[in-house]
């Protein structure tokens, strides 16, 4: 039996990061349907932001994305979002929408278009430096279309001079976040496709580049929660893009097509007490008998490359990458991503330096730029959605509750029995362990926990009776509803 109290106090601190673009308009290529009350501009992108974090409680940041949420102040934004009671999350770039990137942005073949990606990417640090945002957000919509179209190793190394450059702009307290599609937009190639090569990236970078994994950007059947377990042990997952899948990236609510599949992936974070800086071990599923045969570390500061077991080994995938070795050893080739490449070239000491630099001031960027890391520690858990159909707030909201579910779910696993269950081998018991957990309605516990938190046990109920949905529909007239582009 589990420690309710334990369980719901991880519930309180695990906070999710809520999209700006869910709250306009969107649709498919063929069209889209505008709804009422949508926001204008990324100040009424924060109301409605606001609106998810008052009914849900653990929703107090909004990711924004670049140009759409262009402003001419974002300090003021940031002001706004804060005295709405939310703060400004992870800043996502966007190098897909321009006619310039018709053969891709960082990698395109034409220096020019490269010039100008690199230069929206550290405006957007530039941002982050206003908004005190700790992510930038990386998605790359570059790749080919037809074999021989371009040169695919070229364009990697065209990609890690970019990703170097920006790494190098980085602040104190600030982080990377690559993230990885498996195609869309393009066809035949996708510069970064998979975990493996966010990874190679990220690791020839250094410590504050870190992968993000978005829920609906993989082959169908791969098993997510394998690549979780892996980005974790290797200290390089930063984040989440929630959403639901039936067939590609269908942007769909987080827990809408495959709940199960939530609760697997949560399962693993809470193992590795990465829902929120400072899971205490007890409330992870090495708690109990699982923890005298298991290392109880945390898995990795927000910023630090894995650390060690006192006696030198380790239960993680270090730093002493197969690119980090073959730099250290002069084996690298020119032109790959390893850190020779480019200015990470002039950087595998700098990195590294820097990378201890970054841990041993992690304390410290902690205390002073506190603004910096106003998406808080760890992981981000984001969702990346885009209500078509349904209304947008309460899509949020009910998205968030989904995620909060999982995590109960998670949470409630018998860490113990587990443990034993798979070290006899015995692998039904094993397995039912698992599935009680996901089994059980945490709807109650859910509920109460709410109510604990002074918020009404049914956030969606409570949000309808508000009458916001109303205000909004009578009071945004006129203006542009916002949407992809604005
Ligand atoms: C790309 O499909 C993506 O998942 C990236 O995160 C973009 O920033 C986002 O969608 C745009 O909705
Ligand atoms: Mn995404």
């Amino acid at each position: 039996m589990r420690d309710l109290t334990a369980v719901k106090s991880a519930l309180k601190n695990h906070q999710i990061e809520l999209p700006s673009w869910a709250f306009g308009n969107s649709g498919t290529r063929f069209k889209v349907f505008g709804q009422p009350g949508v926001p204008r501009n990324p100040y009424e992108k924060a109301d409605d932001a606001a609106q998810v974090h008052k009914y849900t409680g653990v929703a107090p940041i909004m990711a924004v994305h670049i140009p759409w949420d262009k402003v001419d102040d974002y300090a003021a934004l940031s002001a706004h979002a804060r005295d709405n009671g939310i703060r400004i999350g992870a800043v996502n770039a966007n190098v897909f929408q321009d006619d310039d990137y018709k053969l891709g942005s960082v990698c395109n073949p034409d220096p020019k278009s490269r010039k100008k990606a690199l230069a929206h990417l550290l405006e957007c640090v530039d941002i982050m430096d206003a908004t005190g945002s700790r992510d930038l957000k990386l998605w790359f919509a570059d790749g080919t279309n037809y074999p021989g179209q371009d040169d695919i190793s070229a364009r990697q190394d065209r990609l890690a001079e970019a990703l170097a450059a920006v790494y190098a702009r980085l602040g104190d307290g600030q982080r990377m976040l690559l993230e990885y599609k498996l195609f869309e937009p393009s066809f035949y190639t996708t510069d970064v496709p998979d975990w493996g090569t966010a990874l190679l990236h990220c690791q020839a970078l250094g410590g504050k580049a870190q992968v993000v994994v978005d829920t609906g950007h993989h082959a169908p059947g791969v098993n997510i929660e394998f690549i979780v377990a892996l980005l974790l042990k290797s200290g390089k997952l930063g984040g989440f893009d929630f959403n639901s899948r039936f067939y590609a990236d269908d942007d769909l609510m987080v827990g809408a097509a495959d709940p199960f599949q939530l609760f697997r992936i949560m399962h693993e974070v809470v193992k590795a007490a990465a829902l929120y800086e400072g899971q205490p071990l007890e409330i992870t599923a090495r708690s109990g008998a699982a923890a005298n045969s298991v290392d109880t570390k945390q898995p990795y500061g927000a910023f630090n490359d894995p650390p060690s077991s006192p006696d030198g080994s380790s239960t993680q995938i270090t730093a002493t990458s197969a690119s980090a070795r073959s730099a250290e050893e002069g084996g690298a080739r020119p032109g790959w991503i390893t850190a020779t490449g480019a200015a990470a070239r002039a950087d595998t000491a700098a990195a590294r330096a820097d990378t201890a630099a970054a841990r041993a001031d992690t304390a410290a960027a902690r205390a002073t730029s506190a603004p910096a890391r106003a998406g808080g520690p760890g992981i981000a858990f984001m969702l990346d959605q885009c209500h078509n159909i349904e209304p947008k707030i309460p899509a949020q909201i009910r998205s968030v509750m989904n995620v909060q579910e999982a995590v109960a779910k998670a949470l409630l696993v018998d860490a113990g029995a587990l443990r034993e269950a798979q070290l006899a081998g015995d692998v039904l018991e094993a397995n039912a362990v698992l599935m009680d957990a996901y089994n059980t309605d945490v709807r109650p516990l859910l509920a109460e926990l709410r109510e604990e938190m002074g918020l009404a046990p049914d956030p969606v109920r409570a949000y309808l009776a508000s009458g916001y949905a109303e205000k909004i529909a009578s009071e945004r007239i006129g203006g542009t509803a916002a949407g992809w582009g604005a």
